[in-house]
């Protein structure tokens, strides 16, 4: 790691204990702040932006030296990020190498879910910085520092479960993935349209439960072209094992495209 990804100039607000969550949070786009007199608030909000894409790109390159394809998972709580991440887990055994990186505001749950599958699981909590919604560059670049990334293909970030925050910060990964199960209605790529503009893949998780439900899978997958036409969308359920092996698929595509690219230079 060189000393610019360890420097704690920038970070230092989003990571101070005890910080009252509204002051670390900033939303890309709102401007209510200067018209409301609070230039210097706006001003705070914006060196940390320029802090966390310098950390992201830093992270970019560190990723491109060493061939890793990083994918940020996003949605709300309990959409199925981990769950899925355990049965990919299983299918990609013995075939690549793979590392997580798990956020969570509070507990190591979910990274004790991961631990029989043997893989460098790296938990951060947000409480002790303010107990933040999303994980922020500064955070993934010290996880990153304790990884042996020679050792890892693939690097899956589970962002903290949220369907906003995580979509405002630039973590350098390669692709956002968002997901949105069935149970939580056809409206909310409208209604909470960042992430869907800003991911390259919606899965549309638990499918299995379909059945149960009345909810409609075309408008979903309409709602989420409507925010963004160039989505990818793919269902899936880790219950049934329904569509898992093309999401498999696109990360073995993805893997093996950003080690060609980087045997290319
Ligand atoms: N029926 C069904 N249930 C699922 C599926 N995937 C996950 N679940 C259930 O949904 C609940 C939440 O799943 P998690 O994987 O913990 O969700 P998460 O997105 O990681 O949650 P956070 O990390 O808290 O944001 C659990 O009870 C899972 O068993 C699925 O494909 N089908
Ligand atoms: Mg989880």
């Amino acid at each position: 790691m060189d000393e610019d990804m360890s420097r704690t100039e920038s970070p230092g607000p989003l990571r101070r204990p005890g910080a009252a969550p509204s002051a670390l949070r900033w939303h890309r786009g709102h401007d209510h702040g200067v018209a409301g007199g609070r230039r210097d608030e706006v001003d705070v909000h914006r060196h940390l932006q320029d802090a966390n894409d310098r950390h992201a790109d830093r992270i970019r390159r560190l990723l491109a030296e060493h061939a890793v394809f990083a994918a940020n998972l996003m949605s709300s709580p309990g959409s199925g990020k981990t769950t899925l991440l355990e049965a990919t887990l299983a299918r990609l055994e013995g075939e690549m190498r793979v590392a997580v990186i798990e956020g969570d505001i509070e507990t190591t749950a979910d990274a004790d879910r991961l631990a029989p599958f043997g893989i460098p699981v790296v938990q951060i909590n947000t409480g002790p910085f303010g107990g933040d919604c999303h994980l922020a560059a500064p955070l993934i670049a010290s996880a990153i520092e304790s990884l042996d990334l020679h050792q890892v293909d693939l690097l899956v970030v589970e962002n903290v479960g949220n369907l906003v925050c995580p979509a405002e910060f630039d973590i350098g990964e390669d692709r956002k993935v968002v997901l949105l199960s069935v149970t939580e209605g056809e409206d909310k790529p409208l209604k909470y349209p960042l992430m869907f503009h800003e991911a390259s893949l919606a899965l549309v998780t638990k499918v299995d439960l379909l059945p149960h439900l009345d909810v409609d899978l075309a408008l979903i997958r309409a709602n989420i072209h409507k925010v963004n036409p160039e989505a990818e969308v793919l269902t899936v359920s880790a219950k049934t094992g329904e569509g898992l092996d093309t999401w498999v698929e696109w990360l073995r595509h993805a893997v093996q495209t950003k080690r060609t690219g980087a045997d290319a230079h």
